[in-house]
């Protein structure tokens, strides 16, 4: 056989389906063989360790351009080193569209910026203005170019699509060939609730969470999944909090629809409790859909388990807790309605879930590689990625099971001056991160140079086709 460029040796290798022990043969940054006694080339020792597919977080915010000019403070060189250190060699992250402007350009200024990437990368397509030029003539142009997915949020003020925009951005997924992904919750039912929590003088931290209960997602998510189903458009609903929104997604998946649904980390490990810390601590647990109860952690782990939940993102929304732009910004006392919203998580996310998952007894092996980076690969159709077999990228992850450790936020790695999972302990950690071939990372030492990140073009795949079940078989979307 001809020689190897890379031989990771005596490892115990992960794939989306088993777990067996083998080395592993990169040439060209690609596995080119999987097998015993295989030598060559740069030998990486993985005896005693697993070696995992290297992690692919399809919902997190890097560099996100803000409204009032500037970007978010985890940059791609900041977002990069923690992904890396974390195990995650690929992401999928957000180019925004302002309302009264298009999508070309701030896709370009997005591109330009990613430019400096040292993990493999993609973007959602945000819609916050369906235009008529948006609808009909930039989408088809951006889903062309390889940002095959867009986003669209039912709430937030600067963001939020009410329901005919929304079928206008499903309508022109499907045309285009695009997934569309949704941020479900109410937003006139946080609106009101929120102007009466304020009224009544609640504006701690905790009170964020008494703005957003359950059924606001829960019913934000009905009908994300209605009109989807009206117009026969794949979606995918974002960051699922609780078993009652998930249940909606299991309804339909039953009845044949094409929609899928995905959790993060802190719903598993955070609480609405946290929120409710002493003074302004709260702040750091923020985020939307808020974080629940313990008994939500375990059902949602249920839904993981049946499949309902299939992929665990990090939506690593990283805004420090001091600073000018962070959740302090407007001060200790400031009232939850003008706190950010967002935690990060880009490096924690497979240490928590491979220790509250896999240690904890709820899922196996293979369950693991396949939140964490088969199906987000799968779903998204990111060329390459997500999968220790021939032909694949060599993005792999060598994995220490039994190594406790307590997180801080030093071991986070990125921009942001706090960690909301400060103090948890979790076993398992990555202990070198290999991006197609190369060691970027090695016991928390990353070793990667910005721009050696590539642009992932996603074309046209299978599992994103619409059913071709319409209502009276009209198809809409021809004309609106
Ligand atoms: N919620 C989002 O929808 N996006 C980023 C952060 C958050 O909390
Ligand atoms: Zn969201
Ligand atoms: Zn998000």
């Amino acid at each position: 056989m001809a020689g190897f460029d890379m031989v990771v040796r005596g490892g115990t290798v992960v794939t989306n389906s088993e777990v067996f022990a083998a080395d592993i043969g990169v040439t060209d940054g690609r596995i080119t063989a999987i097998g015993v006694g295989l030598s060559g080339g740069q030998e990486v020792d993985a005896t005693g360790l697993l070696v995992l597919p290297g992690g692919v977080d399809t919902h997190c915010h890097i560099e996100q351009l803000q409204d009032g000019g500037g970007a978010d403070e985890e940059s791609w060189t900041t977002g990069s080193t923690a992904c890396l250190a974390g195990g995650t060699t690929s992401v999928v992250t957000f180019s925004t569209q302002f309302k009264g402007g298009g999508i070309l350009e701030p896709l370009a200024e997005y591109r330009r910026r990613a430019a400096s990437a040292m993990v493999d990368y993609s973007f959602h397509q945000i819609i916050t203005d369906a235009t008529d030029s948006v609808i009909w003539d930039e989408i088809p142009k951006v889903v062309e170019s390889g940002v095959r997915s867009l986003k669209v949020f039912l709430t937030y003020d600067a963001l939020a699509l009410d329901d005919r925009a929304y079928l206008r951005v499903l309508a022109a997924a499907r045309r285009a060939g695009a997934l569309v992904t949704v941020h479900c919750e109410n937003h006139d039912a946080i609106g009101w609730r929120t102007e009466a929590l304020l009224a009544a003088g609640h504006t701690a931290p905790k009170f964020h969470a008494w703005s957003r209960p359950r059924m606001i997602e829960r019913e934000a998510t009905h009908r994300a999944i209605a009109l989807a189903e009206m117009v026969d458009q794949p979606i995918q609903v974002f960051h699922v909090s609780c078993s009652e929104v998930a249940e909606e997604i299991a309804r339909a998946r039953h009845r044949g629809l094409k929609v899928w649904g995905e959790t993060c980390p802190q719903y598993v490990v955070l609480t609405a409790g946290d929120m409710d810390r002493p003074g302004f601590e709260g702040a750091k647990f923020m985020c939307s859909p808020a974080p629940r109860n313990p008994a939500d952690q375990l059902a949602l782990w249920q839904d993981i388990r049946r499949g309902t939940l299939d992929i665990i993102s990090s939506d690593h929304s990283g805004w420090c807790y001091d600073g000018t732009r962070g959740k302090r910004a407007h001060g200790s006392d400031a009232n939850f309605r003008d706190i950010p919203n967002g935690v990060p998580g880009l490096a924690a996310r497979l240490p928590i879930i491979f220790s509250e998952g896999v240690v904890g007894g709820h899922i196996d092996l293979p369950h693991f590689a396949r939140l964490i980076a088969g199906n987000p690969a799968k779903l998204f159709g990111l060329p390459g990625k997500g999968a220790i077999a021939p032909g694949y990228d060599a993005d792999l992850v060598l994995w220490d099971p039994t190594k406790k450790t307590t997180l801080t936020n030093a071991h986070m790695q990125h921009a942001i001056d706090y960690t909301p999972y400060e103090g948890l302990e979790v076993t398992g950690w990555p202990t070198t991160t290999i991006r197609r071939g190369t060691v970027v990372m090695r016991d928390g030492k990353v070793q990667a140079e910005p721009g050696t990140g590539r642009f992932l073009a996603r074309g046209p795949y299978d599992m994103i086709r619409p059913t071709g079940t319409l209502p009276d078989g009209f198809d809409a979307s021809v004309f609106a």
